[in-house]
């Protein structure tokens, strides 16, 4: 699915995204930048030992953050890796630093001259975000930065499973 944002597109595939041919794909991290399991652990296998190279000497990412590597063997030429916030029971400000992960990655992408971005459902793994509520603060993010600035051309989600594809597009008919 594929919709027009101003002078930006938004798409949903569903997919692999170490397959992804974006200037960046983000990664799910976590704050120490160490690799893990899901799509962490995907990207550092197809990505190859360059990026965790990088990524020990950056150090770590606050939750909410983000910071960017080289793509490796990836198609992808960067990485932006950020720290979605594990879920807890909603009260512990998990929205906002959701909403904080996916804005300070295409705000990197934007400072790096990016021009398209592909991005995971974060948070909704190992992390626990519940799906739908995390649907609507990635597309909801995305969908105002395209409609505010023009800099990035291509925003997609790139989602693993059909679940999860049919919550995202579920809820992006809501949003058009
Ligand atoms: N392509 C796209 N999406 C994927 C892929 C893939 N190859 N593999 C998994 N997903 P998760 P989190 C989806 O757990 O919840 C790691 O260990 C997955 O189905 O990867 O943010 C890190 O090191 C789900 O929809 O990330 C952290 O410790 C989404 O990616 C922690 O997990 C996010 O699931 C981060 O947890």
């Amino acid at each position: 699915m594929e919709v027009k944002i101003a002078n930006g597109t938004l798409a949903l595939v569903e997919g692999n995204i170490t397959c992804e041919e974006t200037d960046a794909i983000v990664n799910a991290a976590n704050t120490r930048l160490m690799g893990g399991a899901g799509v962490d652990g995907a990207i550092h296998r197809a990505g190859g030992p360059s990026i965790m190279e990088e990524c020990r000497k950056i150090g770590g990412c606050p939750t909410g953050q983000a910071v960017i590597t080289t793509g490796g063997d990836l198609k992808a030429k960067y990485v932006i890796h950020t720290v979605g916030p594990i879920y807890q029971d909603g009260t512990k400000g998990e929205a906002e630093l959701l909403k904080s992960a996916y804005l300070s990655s295409i705000k990197l992408a934007s400072t790096k001259g990016l021009k398209s971005i592909s991005f995971p459902a974060i948070s909704t793994g190992a992390y626990a975000y519940p799906l739908k509520e995390a649907a609507q603060i990635a597309l909801k993010t995305a969908m105002d930065y395209l409609r505010e600035y023009s800099d990035i051309e291509l925003i997609r989600f790139v989602l693993f499973g059909r679940k999860t594809y049919d919550t995202f597009r579920e809820e992006l008919r809501k949003l058009i």
